[in-house]
């Protein structure tokens, strides 16, 4: 899974993608918005697997990850040319999902925080870039038309698109039109943003942090948000020593990291689950869509495993927690065989038996 990190110059976007990603990527005001996109992985931490891991003391042990791409400052005009170079736009296009980062606290360069409007500034870019490439292709369609080279494919996306451009128009994202499985396969190509599952978070300040439940509602009202405290929260993950840090981080009032509160956010957005597989070579968390198949969580691991799938061995981890071992599974009748068309749930331990 990509997120990518966007919003307006000095958000504090790389100063919370360095929270998130524990890098130290350089955090300046007013930065150069040519420069590259800082790119990092992050591990999503599971106490699952941490607990199997120590269980089946493997020699591996991998956790799902989340890839965190933090963007140069999207202001006005980078929609368009001479903004946002090409190869950046593509990288943005290519994210799954984006999180919009808005300054909420006080800073002497940009004064007082003002997150709904620098919220709608870069809302308003997003939707100005979809429309461009709308724009551009409703064009190429009518040429073609005007040659009498107009192909039944491109008269439905015309279809399509004019209500895409509708929507846009009004200032609505693409992704709360309804499309049928068609159409969604005839625009897939564009990589719409405002067709990406899109949150806010909030950057607060330390003194403000936890205390915006009004403009949260507010927020909440439009956007999925989740707030952090980047700079603490930035100086926090550079801590070498755990307690010390979970010690400041619990007088800010603050349960988890703020890499395990985005991950667990993403993952309930994106409407991801995970799966574990077990054993002595490797413990494994993987990544699939709720209502996934035994089948496709199958393709997930190895095409091989799709092509071949005979049935999944399936327990939960609650389950081998409640019953000790995997024989004590087997004992309680808690140990499972389901076919391809089983949904795989939240934490579901599963080996595969296939034949190709
Ligand atoms: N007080 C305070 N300052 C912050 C916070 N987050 C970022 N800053 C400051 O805001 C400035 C910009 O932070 P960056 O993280 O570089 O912002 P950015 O969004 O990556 O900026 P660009 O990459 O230039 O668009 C720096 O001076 C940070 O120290 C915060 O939570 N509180
Ligand atoms: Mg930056």
């Amino acid at each position: 899974m990509k997120i990518g990190l966007l919003g307006l110059p000095n958000s504090g976007k790389t100063t919370i993608f360095n929270a998130l990603t524990r890098s130290e990527a350089e955090v300046a005001a007013y930065a150069n918005n040519k420069a590259e996109p800082n790119i990092a992985v992050v591990e999503v931490g599971d106490e699952r697997v941490t607990r199997l891991s120590q269980f089946y003391t493997p020699k591996k042990t991998t956790y799902a990850t989340i890839e965190i791409v933090d963007f140069p400052g999207f202001s006005e005009g980078s929609a368009r040319e001479g903004g946002f170079s090409s190869a950046q736009m593509n990288l943005v296009r290519n994210m799954d999902a984006v999180a919009l980062v808005a300054r909420n606290f006080t800073d002497d360069l940009m004064g007082d925080p003002a997150p709904f409007s620098d919220i709608n500034t870069v809302d308003t870019e997003f939707i100005l870039s979809d429309m461009i490439l709308v724009e551009n292709r409703l064009e190429r369609i009518e040429w073609s038309s005007r040659r009498g080279k107009k192909t039944n494919t491109m008269e439905m996306e015309e279809k399509i698109l004019t209500k895409i451009q509708e929507e846009l128009n009004s200032g609505r994202h693409i992704r709360n039109l309804v499309l049928n499985h068609n159409e969604e396969k005839l625009i897939s190509g564009f990589q719409f943003i405002t067709q990406k599952p899109f949150f806010v978070i909030l950057n607060s300040g330390e003194e403000n942090f936890c205390q915006n439940d009004d403009l949260l509602i507010q927020l909440e009202e439009k956007y999925k948000v989740i707030e952090f405290a980047g700079n603490f929260e930035m100086e926090l993950a550079a801590f070498s020593d755990v307690e010390e840090a979970n010690m400041f981080m619990e007088d800010m009032g603050i349960a988890e990291s703020a890499r395990d509160r985005m991950s667990r956010f993403a993952y309930e957005m994106l409407g991801h689950i995970s799966f574990i597989t077990v054993g002595s070579d490797e413990v494994r968390a993987w990544t699939v869509h709720n209502g996934d198949t035994a089948v496709v969580a199958a393709g997930t691991i190895h095409s091989d495993l799709f092509r071949g799938f005979i049935r999944a061995e399936c327990f939960s981890f609650d389950d081998l927690m409640d019953c000790g071992s995997e024989k004590g599974v087997r004992d309680n009748g808690r140990f499972r065989l389901e076919g391809r068309d089983y949904k795989v749930k939240d934490g579901d331990i599963l080996n595969i038996r296939f034949n190709v």
